[in-house]
């Protein structure tokens, strides 16, 4: 297939282009490069050394004969240029990872919540707006987040996609499903949240062909591809606004940093390897849904964790000392959290969960990289409101830990 990557310079995009043009697909990378220059706003790098994306695309052909196409493109701003590419090149399927995905960054000032906004909800509308212009029938899948369903414990599991209520009707009540209720947490995830509205809209009026994957939190750092070769190495963030969690911990155990646990630690959240998650999108791609069909629904996540037995687990294998900070955002401070992944499963899905191995491995990255990590730039410090900006930037502990970092 000819497969358009959006946003293939990022965490999850690139290792999804190499993964896809190594099984055989046409690859073309689309891509503003966004990611690279909110490092440069933000004064932070990524913890293992990027090449630029010709640079990695140039080292992909040596390695393996195979070619990735790059095509420097805002898919946000320039509307016409996307129109044309699409109407050009007639892509097969279309990966849509082209998103400001931090909820941190997301928060951090009234600027970043309109350029998130802006950005997310301008460039799926645009992709969506583009494809039914040039009636091409791609199939369209979408990087999404279990982070629409919310965090508060509702005590059954999240479904995928759609819940089945019953309306109560004058002639009795009448079986219907619905799109969950969203519940996001971030302008981020709102964004997200409303992805799924114009999905839902687009798949309904001009049959267009949507995968929507939610996805949980990504942990690791190689795959089989990025493994291959120093320059194909993947970006890995360790900053308080793109890190997540699990990989934080990991970094920190390697710098001899405290385990930044937000609160009491009690938040439950999905997880999933990089290298399933490259794998679920493979899966995704094979089983693309049928013209006037709904959009397509998974939970893209393998496993749940609350986060303080993932920072006890890290902390148990390198002696890492564990910190609770006052947490900079406004979530639950405890959740349960149990999510359906049946179809992923059904499609032969299997899954790595959290194995000493894969965590060591990526203490050992961040070991050979910790000449690269600013310790400055390792504690949360985007808040949600500007009354938890305060206590947070009062708080004791986290002047302690300000002072033994
Ligand atoms: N947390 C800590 N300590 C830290 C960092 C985070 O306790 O040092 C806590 C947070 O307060 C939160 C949880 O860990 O309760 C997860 O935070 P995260 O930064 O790992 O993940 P999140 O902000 O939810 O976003 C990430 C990705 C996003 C994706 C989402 C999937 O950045 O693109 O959509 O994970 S999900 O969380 O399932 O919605």
């Amino acid at each position: 297939m000819r497969i358009a990557v959006l946003g293939g310079d990022g965490f999850v995009g690139w290792p999804t282009a190499l993964h896809l043009s190594e099984l055989g697909h046409e690859i073309h990378i689309l891509d503003n490069l966004s990611r690279r220059w909110i490092d440069t706003e933000l004064g932070v790098q990524s913890l293992t050394p990027m090449d630029s994306i010709q640079e990695r695309c140039r080292i992909w052909h040596l390695q393996t004969g195979r070619r990735i196409h790059f095509h420097l493109l805002d898919l946000a701003t320039e509307y016409e240029r996307l129109k044309a590419w699409l109407a050009e090149q007639r892509p097969d399927a279309v990966i849509h990872f082209a998103e400001q995905r931090a909820a941190p960054y997301s928060m951090k000032t009234d600027r970043h919540k309109v350029y998130t906004v802006n950005n997310n909800i301008n460039a799926t509308h645009n992709l969506l707006a583009a494809l039914v212009e040039t009636g091409i029938d791609a199939h369209l899948v979408h990087l999404g987040t279990m982070g629409v369903y919310g965090y508060s414990t509702i005590g059954a599991p999240i479904p995928e996609g759609y819940l089945d209520v019953s309306v109560e009707t004058q002639a009795g009540s009448r079986a219907q499903q619905i799109l969950y209720p969203t519940r996001p947490g971030s302008v981020y995830h709102m964004t997200k949240s409303l992805d799924q509205i114009l999905f839902q809209f687009y798949a309904q009026n001009d049959g267009l062909r949507i995968t929507d994957l939610h996805q949980g939190i990504v942990w690791g750092t190689h795959t089989d591809q990025t493994r291959r070769h120093e320059q194909l190495i993947n970006r890995f963030d360790y900053d308080g606004d793109y890190g997540t969690v699990l990989n934080r911990f990991l970094i920190q155990a390697a710098i001899g940093y405290p385990l930044t646990v937000h609160g009491t630690g009690g938040q439950t959240r999905a997880f999933i390897h990089i290298q399933d998650s490259v794998r679920c999108i493979e899966l995704a791609l094979r089983d693309a849904p049928q013209s006037g069909e709904r959009v397509r629904i998974f939970n893209q996540m393998t496993e749940t964790h609350r986060v303080r037995d993932l920072a006890d687990l890290v902390a148990r294998m390198t002696g890492a000392e564990v910190a609770y900070l006052p947490n900079p955002r406004k979530e639950a401070d405890e959740n349960e959290l149990v999510v359906k992944n049946d179809q992923f499963l059904a499609l032969g899905l299997q899954p790595i969960t959290l194995a000493e191995g894969l965590l060591s491995e990526v203490v050992e990255v961040a070991k050979k990289y910790a000449h690269r990590i600013d310790r400055a730039r390792v504690p949360a410090v985007s808040a949600w409101t500007r009354d938890i900006g305060k206590r947070v930037e009062h708080d004791p502990e986290r002047k302690r830990l300000r002072s033994v970092s």
